[in-house]
């Protein structure tokens, strides 16, 4: 537990999740461990590509400070200093290759969707809470994730949907929250966001939303200080997952 970071009890985090009117669900980390198939994605990308990068668990999980995938290579090749800078080109045909393989290892069925998710999203559809997506990677990720793990009919469940390129700056950048905030015309004070990072938590509390944090693989030990409340998982959550 992170010193200081007094991780509000499950019994407080429920009691927000269940009177929020609508609840936005980060994706990768909290819906699914998924960066673990991102970052194999992307060393597939660069072997495909003839690049000799290759990202280990260390090494990405520094690189995951820099949200949006695209971003991300460029960060990696600016820090190299020695090479030539890939053009917006190579990063987009990168950036494809990977996505596709992404999506290949995502419908193994390989990435299940975190514990208490589907349960805390049955609930919230019972007690006629709003639902949304708001995240920092591509439409076809979510796709991808959710078609395996929900079924193809899965955006039906959300009222809206925002991807990392609909909005002009990724997380930390509050962009992607307050456009969701639009779509459903609610107040940030009513709504609750799902997050699992600290470039989500920035995203989210910038946009006046209270922040309920599950803890991830490459986030643990972020500073989730400003969260209202900090999980281990929604499984947690105990009666907010119940319909009553
Ligand atoms: C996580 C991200 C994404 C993924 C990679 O998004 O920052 O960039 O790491 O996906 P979030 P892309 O936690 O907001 O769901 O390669 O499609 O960016
Ligand atoms: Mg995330």
């Amino acid at each position: 537990m992170q010193a200081g970071v007094l991780a509000s009890a499950p019994a407080d985090a429920a009691e927000l999740i269940r009177r929020a009117g609508a609840l936005i669900f980060d994706v990768d980390g909290t819906l699914a461990e998924t960066e673990e198939l991102h970052r194999q994605a992307f060393n597939h990308a660069f072997a495909r590509h003839g690049l000799d990068w290759q990202w280990d668990r260390a090494v990405y999980k520094g690189l995951l400070r820099v949200t949006g995938g695209k971003e991300r290579m460029r960060a990696y090749q600016q820090s190299l200093r020695i090479s030539l800078p890939l053009r917006d080109e190579d990063i987009a045909a990168l950036h494809r290759i990977k996505t596709v393989h992404y999506a290949k290892l995502v419908e193994t069925g390989c990435c299940p969707l975190r514990p208490g998710v589907i349960q805390l999203l049955a609930a919230a559809k019972a007690r006629g809470q709003r639902l949304a997506i708001a995240t920092t990677t591509s439409r076809g990720n979510i796709d991808a994730l959710l078609s395996q793990a929900l079924g193809t009919n899965w955006a039906a469940e959300f009222d809206a949907i925002l991807a990392g390129d609909d909005v002009r700056h990724k997380k930390p950048a509050p962009d992607v929250y307050l456009e969701t905030l639009v779509r459903l015309k609610l107040d940030p004070s009513s709504c609750v966001a799902i997050e699992d990072s600290a470039n989500g938590l920035a995203a989210a509390s910038r946009a006046g939303i209270p922040v309920l944090i599950t803890r991830s693989m490459f986030f643990a030990d972020d500073d989730f200080s400003a969260a209202r409340a900090v999980l281990d998982d929604l499984s947690e959550l105990g009666s907010a997952r119940q319909e009553n």
